[in-house]
Order: structure tokens, then C-alpha cells, then sequence
């Protein structure tokens, strides 16, 4: 086992690998070098981001109205606490007055991304003042019923989804400006006048997404119903996630992360199938990436295309290199892979600058952010040496459909002694499990790495994982982020069985607890699980855990039958 050396550095790591390294996180150095130094890119930049806005889609509009009125039940046996109980019809809420109705609750149906307008009608006298409504919208129940303040998250108050509405004009339609993401919505008054009287007529969403139904992709006869019903919210999330870039979430945080993509493109083969989506986000993350062509981990889209500075997340650039791959095998868009081969080789030569003289990934080198999941006290370090493997000979893949062998001839090399160092440093050859920092840590996604790169035998790798799922003290992963790289890495070693057994068990375990879409984060054994210190705070709909429809049609004879 690998010695660790400096104090110091070994308390950096454990932030970094603790997720605790916030994801604004403070590459400054990189930056400022980045942002010095000349363009790499100066003669494609301004091509590639015409390229991404050529292909911006065009969004679908439909309009959709609540079903029925809900209240919130506290209930230990619902998820988060909480259930939402039907408890009345629209037509008597209609209409009403709304001195005698100040508060209500409306069931959509189902998870809607989308423009939110109302309108609210005279029915005695003359407006004489203005009207205040807050609208607090949910993706899940507990947001409908969890008080917001004193607010504990982490990230800012204002990704909560409780909007303050002050109406000048009664019997005009009104749209509130923000975009919103929910299934649910608590309507209350909280200022009226004692001289007219005045009712809601109507309310509606104008939901917006670039997905296309008419193209989706359907499962075999055979497929057993609760697969179904798990691509089912699968596409549903993917779907509510696909705007004019594929976003994370579009409650939190409504912009394109590359770790994201990936994920969404594999899902986007077996369902939408629109690879024009995918090419735009290629060619957006190249064209904003540093000067020194090394790409920023998200971007966002107004009022212009711009990146977040400074949010260098390495697992994240390699993962632009597999995105490339997999778009160029759906598409055989030979033209924009040789485009961007550039900004791939790139991403690979920089990562190579973080090993040692023994082949392993050496992340004290300079300050990098090692994304592989949210779930607290997850080492990186071997995660990220089956990370870079990974990329290694994926770019090589990539290079050999381009004919560019030549540029990575050391490559096969490196990836080979990266293996054997893996090997050595991290592989328990008794227990066979590899781990991973100063404490050895059994985790979860130290295995699915290390086996997605081959540094296992088949029989090595099936060992692995359980005994690694089989240990009390194992880091498990807290998204299905992380679990979809499980699941990934038990198809990949013929645990095919287990891989269908932990997929009904994971994802269909959300749909049993009531999932529209699937969620950012989620633990069988903690329904409170949250990256940002609290639940309601989490996103409901995100994008990285669409991946079940990816496996089901990858491997229908696991799933399909
Ligand atoms: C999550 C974001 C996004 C992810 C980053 C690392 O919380 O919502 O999905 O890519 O963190």
C-alpha cells in the first residue's frame, strides 16, 4: 500500500474526496494560469459556438392544468414523512371566493418543467387594491409541507420554489417569470380588500421540453411490469431534463454539467434519439472551455453562453472523451468527432500531468476536483486511477474510428502500467476488493472503476464487487449517479442477475415510494439523504439517474424478459 505523506495534504484530500470540496471549487490557480495564457482553441472558438447555437432545439409547449385538490399527510410510512391526499375538485375551488378558500392545494398529475399562469377574477364590487399570493411549488410532498426557514441548505434560499405575487390587475392573465419544476402547488392569499371580492378562475402550466414522443423508443412485450414502469420514469425524467441543452435538473440546477451529459446521451440512444441535443453540448462545452483547453465542468446558457470559472472537475473532462465515442458511434458524425478531437486529446494529456513516477494518479499534485459521488467520506483515489484508465482507452478507441493513432501511441502503454499500478497499490489480493487512501476504504465505486478500466479478471471482478456489497463498513454510493457505474460495471463482469436485482431493487424502490421522475440522491436505508443539508432542497427530477432505460435496452435479455 501506497504511503501518505504530508499532513497537510492528506487533509486536502480528505475535503476533496469528501465532496465537502464545493463545487465552486477553488481551482483558482488553474484558472488564473488558464485565463493568462494564450487560446488554444482561438482558431476553432468562435465556429464551435456557432456550431452549438445552430443546433439549438426548438421547444415543444404543452399546456396542463391540475386535477384536484390535495392536502399533505404526515405519514412514517410515506417517503420523507409525507403523502398527498386528494381532497377535493377543482370545480370547487373555481369560482369561489377567495376569502372563504385563502389556501389551497393542487395536484398536477404528474412532474411538469414549464411556465406557471393564473388568473383571478372580480366577482362583487371593484378592485380597489392590489392582490398578494404566494405559490409554493414540488417536485415531491415533503416540499409542499417541510417549512423552508429557518433555511438549513447549503446551497442558496432561492432554489426554493415559493414565489411572492403581487396582482395590480384582477381579470387578466398572469405568468409568473421564474420557469418552475413540480407535480404540486399551495396557492395562498396573503393579501386581499375588505371592499371587492375576487376568485381564481383559472391556473395552468405552459410545460416546455425539446423531447419528442413521437420518437420514443418501446420495450418488448415480454418486458415484466415493474421494468416498464421504471423506463417509464426514466424517460419521464429524461424527458423533463432535455431543454435546449440536456440539463441536470430543471429545479437545481438548470444547466449543463459534462458528468450529466454523458449520462443523458447514453439514455437519449434508447429514447428520444436526439443526437443534434448532444452534438450542441459537445460543442458548447469546447467552445467555453479555459484558454488552455482544458473544459469547464458546467455551463449555462443566458443571457449568453458562458461557463461557470473556475468549477474544474477532472472525472468530468474525461468524461466529455466518452461522450464524443459513444456520439459518434449513434451518429457516425465523422466531421464534428475530428472537430473536437482536439478538445479530447486535451483533456487526456492533462490528466497524465497528475501521475508519479509509479503510474498512479497522484491528486495531491494540484488543487482538482474528484467528482465520482455525493455520498460524504468517499476516497478518490482509486476511483480516479480506474477513472483515467478508463479515459485512456476510451480516447484511444476514439482516436483509432479517427485515424489518429499516432497522436496517442503511448497511450496503450500508459493505460497498461496504470493497470499493474493499480494492482500493486490498491488491490487486497486476500479479500479481494481493491482499496482505496490512508484508511483502505472498501467503496462501492473503488471497484466499478477500477473493473470499467480492466484492471480485473471476469472471476476478480465478480468477487469484488460483492464482497465489497457483502462489508458493514463499505462507502455505498448516495446518488444513482454513483450506482448507475455499479450497475455499469455488474453487466460488464456477466453479474447479470445481480445487475437486474439491483436495479428493481434501486430504482424500482423509488418508483414504490412514489418517484414521477428519479432523484438526485437517494439511500434505500435514508430517505432523508441530501448532498446540501436539506431534503427539500435536493432536486426531484435529475437527469443522471435516467440510465435505467439506457441498461433495459442494452441488455434486453437481461431486463426484457
Ligand atoms: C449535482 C448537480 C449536478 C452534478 C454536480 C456535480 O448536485 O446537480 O447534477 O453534476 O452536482
Amino acid at each position: 500500500m501506497r504511503s501518505y505523506r504530508k499532513a497537510l495534504s492528506l487533509v486536502l484530500l480528505f475535503f476533496m474526496s469528501a465532496g465537502l470540496y464545493a463545487r465552486q471549487t477553488d481551482s483558482s490557480q488553474m484558472t488564473d494560469a488558464a485565463v493568462q495564457q494564450e487560446d488554444v482553441y482561438a482558431q476553432w472558438r468562435a465556429s464551435w459556438a456557432e456550431k452549438a447555437e445552430a443546433a439549438k432545439p426548438v421547444l415543444h409547449e404543452t399546456v396542463l392544468r391540475p386535477l384536484y385538490l390535495v392536502r399533505g399527510v404526515q405519514d412514517s410510512l410515506a417517503y420523507q414523512g409525507w403523502r398527498m391526499e386528494r381532497c377535493g375538485e377543482m370545480s370547487s375551488y373555481y369560482g369561489v371566493s377567495l376569502k372563504q378558500m385563502p389556501s389551497v392545494s393542487v395536484d398536477f398529475g404528474r412532474h411538469i418543467t414549464g411556465y406557471f399562469s393564473f388568473r383571478v377574477k372580480t366577482l362583487s364590487r371593484t378592485q380597489d387594491a392590489p392582490l398578494r399570493f404566494r405559490f409554493t411549488f414540488g417536485e415531491v410532498p415533503s416540499e409542499m409541507n417541510v417549512p423552508f426557514d429557518p433555511f438549513p441548505g447549503t446551497l442558496s434560499r432561492a432554489w426554493m420554489q415559493d414565489e411572492t405575487v403581487t396582482v395590480e390587475q384582477v381579470d387578466c392573465d398572469i405568468t409568473i417569470p421564474r420557469r418552475i419544476s413540480g407535480r404540486y402547488m399551495k396557492v395562498e392569499l396573503l393579501g386581499g380588500s375588505p371592499d371587492f371580492d375576487f376568485a381564481m378562475e383559472d391556473m395552468w402550466f405552459t410545460a416546455v421540453s425539446s423531447a419528442d414522443r413521437s420518437s420514443l423508443v418501446t420495450l418488448s412485450e415480454d418486458t415484466p411490469e415493474m421494468v416498464r414502469r421504471i423506463s417509464d420514469v426514466a424517460v419521464e425524467t429524461l424527458h423533463e431534463c432535455m431543454q435546449t441543452v440536456y440539463e441536470d435538473g430543471p429545479k437545481r440546477d438548470h444547466r449543463l454539467w459534462l458528468g450529466d451529459l454523458y449520462l443523458e446521451s447514453l439514455a437519449n440512444r434508447w429514447s428520444f434519439r436526439n443526437f443534434d441535443l448532444t452534438r450542441r453540448c459537445l460543442y458548447l462545452f469546447a467552445s467555453l472551455a479555459q484558454n488552455d483547453g482544458v473544459l469547464i465542468s458546467n455551463v449555462f446558457e443566458h443571457p449568453e453562453p458562458h461557463p461557470q470559472y473556475g468549477s474544474y472537475c477532472l472525472t468530468y473532462c474525461l468524461l466529455f472523451n466518452s461522450t464524443l465515442l459513444e456520439y459518434l458511434k449513434d451518429t457516425g458524425d465523422y466531421e464534428t468527432a475530428q472537430d473536437l478531437w482536439v478538445v479530447a486529446r486535451r483533456q487526456v494529456e492533462d490528466a497524465l500531468t497528475y501521475l508519479d513516477e509509479d503510474y498512479i494518479f497522484d491528486q495531491t499534485k494540484r488543487g482538482v476536483w474528484l467528482f465520482f459521488d455525493w455520498r460524504e467520506g468517499l476516497d478518490a483515489n482509486a476511483p480516479i486511477q480506474g477513472a483515467t484508465i478508463f479515459a485512456l482507452e476510451q480516447t484511444c478507441e476514439l482516436a483509432e474510428m479517427l485515424g489518429r493513432e499516432d497522436e496517442v501511441r503511448e497511450w496503450y502503454g500508459i493505460a497498461a502500467k496504470m493497470k499493474k499500478a493499480a494492482r500493486k497499490h490498491y488491490y487486497d489480493k486476500t479479500a479481494g476488493v481493491f482499496v482505496s487512501g490512508p484508511d483502505r476504504q472498501v467503496s462501492v465505486l473503488g471497484q466499478t472503476w477500477l473493473i470499467k478500466a480492466g484492471a480485473l479478471s471476469q472471476k476478480e471482478a465478480q468477487k469484488a464487487i460483492r464482497t465489497a456489497l457483502a462489508g458493514d463498513a463499505t462507502v455505498m454510493p448516495g446518488t444513482p449517479y454513483g450506482t448507475h457505474y455499479l450497475i455499469d460495471a455488474m453487466l460488464l463482469c456477466g453479474m447479470y442477475d445481480e445487475a437486474r436485482e439491483y436495479m428493481l431493487d434501486y430504482w424500482g424502490g423509488m418508483v414504490e415510494k412514489g418517484a414521477d421522475t428519479f432523484w438526485e440522491a437517494y439511500d434505500p436505508d435514508n430517505d432523508y439523504i441530501s448532498p446540501y443539508n436539506f431534503h427539500p432542497l435536493n432536486s426531484y427530477c435529475h437527469a443522471w439517474s435516467c440510465t435505467p432505460v439506457y441498461f433495459i435496452h442494452t441488455w434486453p435479455e437481461v431486463f426484457q424478459r
